[in-house]
């Protein structure tokens, strides 16, 4: 059985399109996986803390080689690897990287550190904007994706042109 994980990358620090583009690799290559698609990358407005510099957003499907907590340690591994310093940093605050698992096939879980599907999806069209892109169709919770982003406002997000 293939598996299916989607990943929501964001960033605001630093060339985060650069950071992107390595970190999908670092991802496949340390979880063993094939990427099954990529989003193209948006800015979106800070949500959270509103008093910071716009994010970079992207949304990539995986065919996950690993579990799920495999797979959470893989992405922490990667953000830190990208300088991400959890330590330093505040709640919705600035980084430079931040690899969130949204949802892996079916699997509907709640534990310190890792839920599934993620918890706040549906409030985030930083997040429902690319992932509408690559799994529009893809029922999360019982909500199809692109039906669940017509319920927020996309005000403010761009959708940015591939870098030659
Ligand atoms: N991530 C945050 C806080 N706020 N805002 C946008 N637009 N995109 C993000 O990825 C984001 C954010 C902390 O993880
Ligand atoms: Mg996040
Ligand atoms: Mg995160």
């Amino acid at each position: 059985m293939v598996s299916s994980a989607l990943i929501a990358l964001g960033g605001n620090v630093g060339d985060i399109r650069a950071t992107f583009q390595k970190a999908v690799l670092d991802i496949c290559e340390l979880a063993h996986a094939a990427l099954r698609a990529r989003s193209a990358d948006y800015a979106t407005p800070p949500w959270g803390d509103t008093q910071q510099p716009r994010f970079i957003n992207a949304c990539i499907e995986i065919e996950a080689g690993l579990d799920p907590h495999a797979l959470l340690r893989v992405l922490h591994a990667v953000e830190a690897k990208h300088g991400r310093d959890r330590a330093r940093e505040t709640r919705w605050g600035p980084r430079t990287l931040d690899l969130d698992l949204i949802a892996y096939d079916d699997i509907s879980l709640v534990e310190v550190g890792l839920t599934l599907p993620h918890p706040r999806l549906f409030e985030r069209a930083f997040v429902l904007v690319p992932l509408a892109e690559i799994a529009p169709e893809r029922v999360i919770a019982g909500r199809r994706v692109q039906a669940a982003l017509a319920a927020l406002s996309t005000e403010g997000i761009e959708r940015l042109p591939e870098r030659g």
